[in-house]
């Protein structure tokens, strides 16, 4: 079973995963019944003789061929549509089209190190690079129903940011820039991973992405708490 999808286009991920996985297991399926009935069907036993001409069942077979052709096509299309939907589109062009719809969003920098994430807020000003700046180590707030734009990059080796709830998941690479962006819709407490092997104690490189209603976000950024825990019990978050 997949986390439960609290990203606003979460689905069209969840969409690929289903058409990959579950056209997979079909095609796996009908691909291994068929050779197994055919290693029934032409035994030795009964088919002591190499056939001269091609079975008329076999022929049918390359209907599977089709079936697979059709198959990758759908796959091709939707990864490629969902790959260029969250990932190909300058970031630009989407925050001034969230900003056409009237959507508001909030920027955060990260930083990927051995073996903690950083997250570097603009502060109550929405600026970086001014006094009111401030880093949390392992902590990612952010308001609910916003969209959330992260620039990220890394301290030194290959590290990629996980938050399987906003399905979401891309590297951060050292000496580069990379963006990823989506719209948390619940409010809670989800799990932030590193999902690139990036030394011994990748498996450590653990955080909380923590979804706060706006009132409580705007209030919280005024007067950051730092600690997740401490975050948690003071707006008491439900998992
Ligand atoms: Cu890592």
């Amino acid at each position: 079973m997949l986390p439960v999808n609290i990203s606003a286009d979460g689905h069209l991920i969840d969409l690929v995963l289903k058409i990959s996985i579950g056209g997979g297991i079909v095609i796996g399926i009908v691909s291994f019944a068929i050779v197994l009935y055919m290693i029934f069907k032409f035994r030795r036993s009964k088919n002591p003789f190499p056939l001269q001409d091609v079975p008329p069942l076999l022929k049918k077979v390359i209907y599977i061929d089709f079936a697979m052709i059709i198959f990758d096509l759908v796959l091709l299309v939707t990864s490629s549509y969902a790959w260029a939907y969250f990932y190909i589109r300058p970031i630009d062009k989407i925050k001034k089209e969230a900003l056409q719809k009237g959507e508001k969003y909030v920027e955060v920098n990260v930083i990927g190190r051995q073996f903690f994430w950083t997250f570097i807020y603009p502060g109550e000003d929405g600026k970086f690079g001014t006094s009111d700046d401030f880093k949390l180590a392992n902590v990612l707030v952010v308001p609910k129903n916003y969209y959330v734009f992260l620039k990220m990059t890394s301290g030194d080796t290959l590290h990629s940011l996980f938050i399987p709830n906003v399905r979401m998941k891309y590297d951060t690479i050292p000496g580069r820039t990379t963006y990823v962006w989506f719209k948390p819709t619940a409010e809670g407490q989800y799990d932030i991973a590193c999902a690139e092997l990036c030394g011994s104690m990748h498996y450590s490189m653990k955080g909380i992405m923590i979804v706060m209603e706006e009132e409580k976000y705007k209030e919280w950024i005024k007067n950051p708490i730092y600690n997740s825990e401490d975050i948690i019990s003071m707006y008491e978050f439900k998992r």
